[in-house]
């Protein structure tokens, strides 16, 4: 079937200059860009963003860097897109992700871990209108 998510290229790839390398993972892919943007974030915006998270430990690093500079929100469409990015991304912690993900290739640790994508049609749907306004 196919689905939109929505991925968000973080700071530290866009610091590193190596946004188009990881554009690349998913164009390769088969995936299609239906929409991109550079821009910076608030702190309240990261916090709809990752609002399941606001209470755990992790969040106010999270929120910190989510914050620290220009990143990328892109919408991507294509057959079983949401999990096909996913597994491209690989495992949340880059040091645990599969050799040849974006994560394992790209993210260093925790939060600096290169993308995030959608995990569910539902969070798609309220991520994409969220960034997107649509
Ligand atoms: P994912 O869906 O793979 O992005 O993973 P999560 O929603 O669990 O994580 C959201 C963000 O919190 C990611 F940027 C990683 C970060 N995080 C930590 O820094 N430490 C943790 O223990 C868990 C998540």
């Amino acid at each position: 079937m196919s689905e939109h998510t929505l991925v968000i290229i973080k700071p530290d790839v866009v610091e590193a200059g190596n946004a188009g390398k990881v554009l690349a993972r998913y164009e390769e892919a088969g995936l299609t860009i239906e929409s991109m943007e550079l821009r910076e974030i608030t702190g309240e915006f990261a916090d709809q963003h990752y609002a399941e998270h606001l209470e755990r430990d992790f969040y106010p690093p999270l929120r910190e860097f989510m914050t620290s500079g220009p990143l990328i929100p892109l919408i991507l469409s294509g057959e079983d897109a949401i999990a096909r990015v996913r597994a491209l991304n690989g495992a949340t912690d880059p040091k645990k992700a599969e050799a040849g993900t974006i994560r394992a290739d790209f993210g260093e640790s925790g939060p600096r871990n290169a993308v995030h994508a959608s995990d569910s049609p539902e969070s798609a749907a309220r991520e994409i209108a969220l960034w997107f306004n649509r």
